[in-house]
This record gives structure tokens, C-alpha cells and sequence, in this order.
């Protein structure tokens, strides 16, 4: 029996060592688990924006930017030339609607308005207003899956509505972990995940469609760091993504530039 002991104390110990082991991989793992990755960008490139644009919408479209601006008197749709800014079509909204996000499905431009519970539906080329409707929600952003418009109204909720009879067919509801994640504001459908500006942060939240789980963050606090920035500016708002050449675009409320970037290491 004295002569089993140290067997069994080494056993023990092994046995011990092992728990340990065990132990800690499965704390990594579940610490692994909660961490939310933030994805690191590079800057590709840069273009001249309206200082005076109130950014609550940017979409780009066969070579140009579309731009749906704010404010109540200033609220707009554009078309811009990318490379030099120059605005090429301009409609205003009536002084009593603020404007909010833009889309662009087959050839038709859908805006939103904040408070007045209002879409505009025009014809690409023209810009002629085709069709109005109405919701019950605060409008903030707008995008589309191919399938559905995709809504947010500055909660945590994606409304998801069919584009000609813009009923609406279901929701989703975003979070990181166990808590939702309010404020959704400007949106981009970008290779299968929706893009989300998170109203006053500069962050982006890349949303997975199906669960409302946002997978990654995209931290642009700095950006503007590049650029001499003279005049006031607010918050980073405004997502576009050229799908032909894989190429995303963001911008801010007044800022003086678009950036184009590349995420660096997606997880
Ligand atoms: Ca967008």
C-alpha cells in the first residue's frame, strides 16, 4: 500500500495538470467567444464632399455617388460626380421634410424623411418623383438585399419591406452578445451583411441578415485625422459600396470628403 502512494499522489497530479489545463483553454475560449472582432482599414483613396451636405443617405451607382441630404430647408437628392464633386442633378424636398436614407432598386430611387413618415420613390435618370408611401415609424436608413428593402427608424430594429407593394414583411432585431444595438442609422447591403452606421459613434456595425447579430465593427474614429478639417462637422454617416469592383466608400454629416477603403483583416 506505502509503496502505490507516490503512484497515485504522480497520478494526482497528472490528473490535476490536466483539469488546469482544460480549464483555462475553455476560459480562452469562451473569452474568444465574447469578444466582438474590430476589423482594421486602410485608406485607398479620397474625394471632394459638399461641406454644406448633411450626409443621411450615399449609395454609388454605375460610376457616380447618389446622396440623399437633412435638415428641414435643406434636404436634397444628388447625383455626383465622384472625382471632382461636381453635383449633376439636384432635386429639393419640400422646406417641411428632413431627408433621411436613400436606396436604389431597379432603376428606382427611394428616400426617406425623419419625422414626416413619408417615402419618395423617383425615376433614376430624372429624378422625377413616381410614387410616394407611407409608413408609421421614423424614418432614418434605407438599403436593399436584391430581395427587400432593408429600413432602420433609430432603434435597434431592420424592417425588411417588399419594394412594390412596400409592405412590410418582417423584422429583425440587432445585438452584440445579449444587448441590443440601438440607433441604426445609415445603411449599406454590402456581399451578404448589412453595414450600419451607429448614430453618434464612429463606428460601423456589420450585421449578419438572418440573426440581427452584428459579427464585426468597423472603428473610423480616425479618419478624419488625414484630412485638414476647417470648418464644423458631425458625426460619420453614409455607406456606399461599388459592387462591381468591390469597393466601399464612407463619409460623414458635413465632412469635407469621401473616403474609400479597404477592410484589412475580415474575420
Ligand atoms: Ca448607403
Amino acid at each position: 500500500m506505502t509503496k502505490d502512494r507516490p503512484l497515485v499522489r504522480k497520478l494526482l497530479l497528472i490528473g490535476l495538470l490536466l483539469f488546469l489545463v482544460l480549464f483555462f483553454e475553455s476560459c480562452l475560449i469562451y473569452s474568444d467567444n465574447n469578444h466582438t472582432p474590430v476589423l482594421q482599414y486602410e485608406i485607398i483613396d479620397d474625394f471632394p464632399h459638399d461641406p454644406k451636405a448633411f450626409t443621411q443617405g450615399l449609395v454609388w451607382n454605375e460610376g457616380f455617388f447618389y446622396e440623399g441630404t437633412g435638415l428641414y430647408g435643406q434636404s436634397s437628392l444628388r447625383k455626383i460626380e465622384p472625382k471632382t464633386g461636381i453635383i449633376l442633378n439636384q432635386r429639393n424636398l419640400p422646406d417641411n421634410f428632413f431627408g433621411e436614407g436613400i436606396t436604389i432598386f431597379k432603376d428606382r430611387i427611394y428616400q426617406l424623411t425623419w419625422k414626416e413618415q413619408t417615402g419618395f420613390i423617383y425615376d433614376i435618370e430624372t429624378f422625377q418623383l413616381l410614387e410616394t408611401f407611407s409608413y408609421d415609424y421614423e424614418g432614418w436608413g434605407i438599403t436593399h438585399d436584391g430581395e427587400y428593402l432593408i429600413i432602420s427608424d433609430g432603434t435597434h430594429l431592420l424592417r425588411f419591406l417588399d419594394p412594390f407593394t412596400l409592405e412590410e414583411i418582417k423584422q429583425i432585431e440587432v445585438y452584440e452578445r445579449q444587448n441590443n444595438v440601438d440607433q441604426i442609422n445609415e445603411l449599406e447591403y454590402i456581399q451578404g451583411y448589412i453595414y450600419a452606421n451607429i448614430w453618434q459613434t464612429d463606428k460601423i456595425a456589420i450585421i449578419e441578415p438572418e440573426s440581427g447579430k452584428v459579427r464585426s465593427w468597423l472603428d473610423l474614429s480616425s479618419i478624419l485625422d488625414t484630412v485638414d478639417v476647417n470648418q464644423k462637422i458631425d458625426v460619420l454617416n453614409g455607406i456606399a459600396y461599388d459592387s462591381e469592383n468591390s469597393q466601399l466608400f464612407v463619409t460623414g454629416k458635413l465632412w469635407p470628403k469621401i473616403f474609400k477603403i479597404r477592410i484589412i483583416d475580415r474575420d
